[in-house]
């Protein structure tokens, strides 16, 4: 039985629930209440000393960050449909895991966090940097969804896993990038009923 620490807001958090759910694999929810500043007390801290969700359980071994966890699944399972054993495939895989976090992340958080979480509070000049590297973002997923059905294909893999999550994310902004690749992926990734199960009850 996998543990997984979780707060229903995080996208980090929830491109993993997806994964867990598709895969059927069993695991447990361990709330973070994030809003309560919980990721900060020091029984979490010694979960994960960098007071973020999500961190995952696997018996003695503990692991941060949500891509690696991830692959961890993955190849602990042999779920090769979610991340292919081909190497030119699996590669591609990692190209858009790697964006995500690198390049989609940043302007997530700037958007999202400062104008729904922070409400009043948001920084207005980070939004608006967020909202710049959307529009430049918003087109290379566009071209990059290319004819297929998913990012790197006919099927569905961590990759989109993980980039969903983040624009489910944009959504509570009303700020996912215009597309009609986008929007149709997107509607193909909702049909997922392992993607569909990490969303928070609204
Ligand atoms: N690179 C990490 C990022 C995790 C992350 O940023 N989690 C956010 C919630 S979405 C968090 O816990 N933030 C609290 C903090 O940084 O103090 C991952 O991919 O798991």
């Amino acid at each position: 039985m996998y543990i997984l620490y979780h707060f229903p807001y995080s996208q980090h958090a929830r491109r993993v629930v997806s994964l867990l759910e598709a895969a059927g694999l069993p695991y447990e929810l361990r709330h973070v209440d994030m809003a309560k500043g919980e990721h900060l007390s020091a029984a979490y801290l010694a979960t994960n000393p960098n007071h973020q969700v999500p961190t995952l359980l696997d018996g003695d071994l503990k692991l941060h960050e949500s891509n690696a966890i991830l692959r961890y699944l993955c190849q602990k399972h042999a779920l090769t449909d979610w991340y292919p054993s081909d190497l030119a495939h699996r590669a591609r895989v990692d190209q858009w895991l790697d964006w995500n976090q690198c390049r989609l992340s940043p302007a997530v958080i700037d958007v999202v966090r400062n104008k729904v979480f922070l409400g009043d509070k948001g920084d207005k000049a980070a939004i608006e940097r967020g909202e710049a590297r959307l529009r430049e973002l918003g087109p290379i997923l566009e071209e990059g969804l290319g004819a297929d059905d998913f990012l790197t294909g006919a099927k569905s893999t961590i990759a989109d896993l993980s980039v969903a999550s983040n624009l489910f994310q944009l959504g509570l902004a009303e700020a996912i990038p215009p597309g009609e690749r986008i929007a149709a992926w997107y509607r193909r990734i909702g049909a997922l009923e392992g993607f569909r199960r990490s969303l928070p009850r609204q």
